[in-house]
């Protein structure tokens, strides 16, 4: 039995590319009906529910919701030093990227004594939630806090789910990470419950404006049920990895950044996009030697031999491009003779990464990329998490008496047009009640 599967598209891609590619549906729709009570409860019983909602789902009594501070600098003073040394050059390099990614305002004169500016204004409160259990990353507190801190959010907090190993409290890993950042307001509550409590707020957690970061289904699903109440980024899904590669590439880097992704769960996606039939076979051997020798070989057979998983066939390169295009990977790895003109037609991917010395295990912890990604494909429509995330852009419109003279007729008609009326009167009440000629 293969590790995973085949699909051979060499005879010509179908018309409905999408719906013969590999993925998992994510159903958040059925756990819409679990997480609605739990909002529901947070809202109106804010930190009684949590703490019972904790003990329920995470096992463990916490006396209060919030972290003390002597419990993120303690968790910050254990760190390895190695791992502190890895986090900082980590936040660094994220630094570097996302500081420019700030838009400046832009004021443009459409006519004269008539300006817009676009004025960037940073979200005022944000929570960021931070996925515990078995997915303890400290790398996603640099990923979702450093844009946020570059934008210029002021009021930041993290929340991570309590353990029950740890007393009660988040992962120490990922407490350290808030002590390096500097971000003291942290919370022990992880799932559905934690985006109700930035939604709501409670006794203890002022209401956050907006929330971000990837969490399980229920945290999916609770975003999708507060929308709009609180601001979200995505609803994020299981890590997907898809590579296009030709015969060039080397079989033992396919192999071991498939696995790398696969690693995450055993509902991630890995995903080989090919034209040559040498690779696929050379892939297909090496794979199973490198998950048995890693420690998460159960895990990552599973999501291997899934059916979010498979190796596509195709005839060309032409044909690899546009398979991608359609998939619209979360991470999209170009392992091919010619990788920069592959990449400069792709379309649809959270994030790309050339050649043979990208891989996307850098962009996870060091490349100074953001690695909250849009999954499931909705990178055909969506973006990363960047400063841009955390901003909004509001049109300042100031127009002198002339400049409205000038444009006064044709607002005039066209509020006539859609039968408007006072909206035209709104212009003319400023001249008299007359269309300035
Ligand atoms: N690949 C994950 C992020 C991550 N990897 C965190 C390791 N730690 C989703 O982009
Ligand atoms: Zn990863």
């Amino acid at each position: 039995m293969r590790v995973i599967s085949r699909i051979d598209l060499r005879q010509g891609l179908p018309s409905d590319l999408r719906a013969v590619l590999p993925r998992a549906a994510l159903d958040v729709e059925t756990a819409l009906e679990a997480v609605r009570p739990i909002c529901e409860d947070v809202r109106h019983r804010g930190v009684a529910a949590l703490r019972e909602l904790t003990a329920r789902f995470d096992g463990v009594e916490i006396e209060s919701t919030r972290v003390p501070r002597e419990a993120v600098d303690r968790a910050l003073d254990e760190l390895d030093p190695a791992v502190r040394a890895a986090l900082e050059e980590s936040i660094r390099r994220a630094r570097l990227v996302h500081r420019e990614q700030r838009r400046p305002d832009v004021t443009t004169r459409v006519v004269p004594g008539g300006t817009v500016t676009e004025r960037w204004v940073p979200v005022s409160r944000v929570g960021l939630y931070v996925p515990g259990g078995r997915a303890v990353y400290p790398s996603s507190v640099v990923m979702n806090v450093v844009p946020a801190q570059e934008a210029g959010v002021g009021s930041l907090a993290v929340t991570s789910p309590a353990q029950a190993e740890f007393g009660g409290l988040p992962h120490p890993a990922i407490l350290a990470a808030c002590g390096l950042l500097g971000v003291d307001e942290v919370y022990a509550v992880g799932g559905a419950q934690a985006v109700a409590m930035f939604a709501y707020g409670t006794e203890e957690c002022a209401p956050a404006a907006m929330v971000t970061g990837p969490g399980n289904v229920y945290v999916a699903a609770a975003k999708r049920l507060l929308k709009g109440i609180i601001g979200i980024d995505a609803e994020a899904g299981p890590t997907e990895i898809a590579i296009i590669a030709d015969r060039t590439a080397d079989p033992v880097h396919v192999a071991a950044d498939l696995i790398s992704q696969a690693e995450h769960d055993v509902v991630a996606a890995a995903v080989l996009v090919t034209d040559s039939l040498e690779l696929a076979e050379a892939v297909e051997k090496e794979l199973p030697g490198q998950v048995n020798a890693t420690r998460h070989a159960a895990r990552i057979t599973e999501a291997l031999s899934g059916e979010q998983s498979g190796i596509v066939l195709v005839s060309d390169l032409d044909d690899a491009i546009e398979v991608a295009n359609a998939y619209a990977a979360e991470h999209l790895e170009i392992q091919t003779a010619e990788p920069h003109r592959v990449a400069a037609r792709i379309r649809n991917a959270g994030a790309i990464f050339i050649g043979p010395y990208s891989p996307v295990s850098l962009g996870d912890y060091l490349a100074g990329s953001n690695h909250v990604l849009p999954t499931g494909g909705c990178a055909c429509h969506s973006s990363g998490l960047s400063v841009q995330t955390f901003l909004r852009g509001i049109h300042v419109v100031d127009y002198s008496r002339e400049a409205l003279a000038e444009a006064a007729r044709h607002v005039c008609v066209l509020a006539d047009a859609e039968d408007l009326p006072a909206h035209g009167a709104a212009i003319r009440a400023r001249f008299d009640w007359k269309i300035p000629s």
